[in-house]
């Protein structure tokens, strides 16, 4: 995997006369490349949904709501996300867990969630800030699907 992102790299220099922003492009296709063959990938889905409609839509056509497990698919995620838009992600109240239902231990919360304003927000929102808070689950938002061989 190192030689084939070395040799990508080389390649696209080749190709691009070796300006400085040829290396940020290659570095940003080798982390795709990481995310997609090691870890997931992720989907927008741009249809407003409730989250539960949202979590079997991804059981449907993907693998499940997207879950963030760590540095590297909390960026994969952000890189998917248009700016000002909020969206589903699966996790859930208490134990805070993950839409498969694997223990949450990875965390972006904004400083003041999860509040769980009137007792009633069981579902986790990602806003525009790439941060998270829990929110009311029938509130209808986009979202992102996860799909990979896990
Ligand atoms: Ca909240």
């Amino acid at each position: 995997f190192v030689l084939l992102c070395v040799l990508n790299m080389y390649i696209l220099n080749v190709q691009l006369n070796d300006k400085v922003c040829v290396c940020l492009t290659s570095f940003s296709y080798a982390s795709w490349l990481l995310t997609e063959l090691n870890v997931k990938q992720y989907v927008f889905i741009a249809t407003l949904a409730t989250c539960s409609e949202a979590q079997s839509y991804c059981r449907t056509h993907h693998t499940d709501l997207a879950m963030i497990e760590n540095e590297a698919e909390n960026s994969a995620v952000k890189q998917l996300i248009p700016v000002g838009v909020n969206v589903w992600i699966g996790l859930y109240r208490v134990p805070w867990s993950w839409s498969d239902k694997s223990p949450s231990l990875f965390r972006r919360w904004v400083s003041s969630e999860p509040n769980n304003n009137g007792g009633i927000q069981n579902c986790v929102c990602e806003n525009t800030a790439h941060m998270w808070g829990d929110e009311t689950c029938s509130g209808t938002k986009v979202f992102i699907c996860e799909r990979g061989d896990y």
